[in-house]
């Protein structure tokens, strides 16, 4: 059965078109830099939003209907949910999912069957990538909607909460290797604290640096290979989240030892939350060797809340590109935690807000390899530090010069003159020559 039977296939028809189910610049085997766009651009589905978010909000019911035609809550619901899913994957050409353990079935009061159900569940998207081809970029486990980690998971107080995360991370990382996934992703929902009167930071820090831990050894020994992700966000539901940003949970791992085998999973909407851009997000864990998948998805500045929306700004989508181009790409991909707003209701939206954002990231895709191939940025760059390549510069970067030394250098140089000019609004002119 069908249940997005408007429409066959979304195809690539180019710029002009005004064909609303079709992509404008993502053209999967279009190569740039030597590589296509389909792998350059691993694009993942968000199962959660995708085939569960209904546009609930604090102040009236969904207006979506993702019952795909079963009794929500059941798991003929499940399979439905992955029927369309892979249904809907394939009309679009993405090739990998995301999921929560609890996105994929109900969750009930028995872990036991939770698991079972899960077991059941997976059975049945294996044969569906058998099928298609789609894989499973990365699982998590959902530990911040049970009211029992109403004080976090790995930073509960309580011990038993503490084993009920433990059993839950054991149960995704089961389920995330059965179906072959890239990535392990932590996102600490609710690891964070509202006041310090009722919290101790040093403890709960150490408690999911122990639980993080537990879970790599877990992994390693049932054999997963692939990385395991801290996804950083500032706040919401916490009010002061331990992963902060990609600065603070990159100081985290190392800390306690976990930076061989995690890397971040940036989100652009948790970015901008924490007061950065995205693209500095990404620089930041770039240079620390700690870029390795992205939640692909928009903010709205005015708003102070993750709104979680398909990425449309075509500035950040190349700036983001940049970064990933000179990273060398990700080891994940590109998954869109987004959700379509909440008065587009149809299953078209649904497309739409793919389609919006495949485009999106297409076309910061081209836009970014066409600044890296005019070069006049990095010639800059280049040229803005080539005061260290000789003399003076040189020494320091030797290692061997000491603060005496630098300073019977000034002192006899009487250093006058000041760096050459930032040139930023000459370099934002070729940005915008090239973008546009
Ligand atoms: C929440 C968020 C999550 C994670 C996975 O802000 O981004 O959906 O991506 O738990
Ligand atoms: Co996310």
């Amino acid at each position: 059965m069908a249940y997005f039977d408007f429409i066959e296939k979304v195809n690539f028809e180019g710029k002009d078109s005004k064909n609303a189910l079709a992509f404008r610049y993502y053209d999967k085997d279009r190569v740039i830099l030597g590589k296509k766009m389909s792998e350059h651009l691993p694009f993942a589905m968000a199962w959660w939003h995708t085939l569960g978010a209904c546009g609930v909000d604090m102040f009236g019911a969904g207006t979506a209907d993702k019952s795909f035609g079963s009794e929500k809550a059941t798991m003929a619901h499940a399979k439905a949910k992955v029927d369309a899913g892979f249904e809907f994957m394939s009309k679009l050409g993405i090739e990998y999912f995301c999921f929560h353990d609890v996105d994929l079935v109900p969750e009930d009061e028995d872990i036991n069957v939770t698991n079972a159900r899960l077991d059941e569940i997976s059975d049945y998207i294996l044969l569906k990538m058998k099928e298609t081809g789609i894989k499973c970029l990365w699982g998590t486990a959902n530990m911040f909607g049970n009211p029992k980690f109403m004080n976090g998971a790995g930073s509960t107080n309580s011990a038993e909460v503490y084993c009920f995360a433990a059993a839950q991370i054991k149960k995704a990382l089961d389920i995330t290797v059965k179906l072959g996934g890239k990535g392990y992703v932590f996102w600490g929902g609710r690891e964070g604290y509202e006041s310090l009167l009722n919290t101790d930071v040093r403890f709960e820090q150490e408690n999911i640096a122990r639980l993080m831990k537990m879970a790599v050894d877990y992994g390693r020994k049932i054999g997963f290979t692939g990385d395991f992700y801290i996804e950083p966000k500032p706040k919401e539901p916490m009010k002061h989240q331990y992963d902060f940003d990609a600065a603070t949970a990159i100081g985290f791992l190392r800390q306690y030892g976990l930076d061989k085998d995690f890397k971040m999973n940036i989100e652009a909407n948790h970015a901008t939350l924490a007061g950065h851009t995205f693209q500095h997000e990404l620089r930041i864990s770039a240079i620390n060797g700690m870029l390795g998948s992205i939640d692909a998805n928009q903010g709205d500045l005015l708003l102070g809340w993750d709104t979680d929306e398909f990425p449309f700004d075509a500035y950040e989508a190349t700036m983001c590109m940049y970064e990933v181009i000179k990273a060398g790409g990700l080891t994940g991909g590109f998954n869109f935690d987004a959700k379509n707003r909440r008065p587009s209701n149809t299953p078209e939206d649904m497309f739409y807000g793919h389609i919006l954002a495949m485009d999106t990231f297409a076309l910061g895709l081209i836009k970014a390899a066409e600044i890296i191939e005019d070069g006049r940025i990095d010639a800059f760059i280049e040229e803005k530090y080539s005061s260290f390549k000789e003399g003076i510069g040189e020494r320091i970067l030797s290692g061997e010069a000491t603060l005496e030394e630098l300073s019977a250098y000034a002192l006899e140089k009487k250093v006058t003159t000041n760096p050459a000019s930032g040139r930023q609004e000459y370099l934002q002119t070729i940005v915008n020559q090239i973008l546009f």
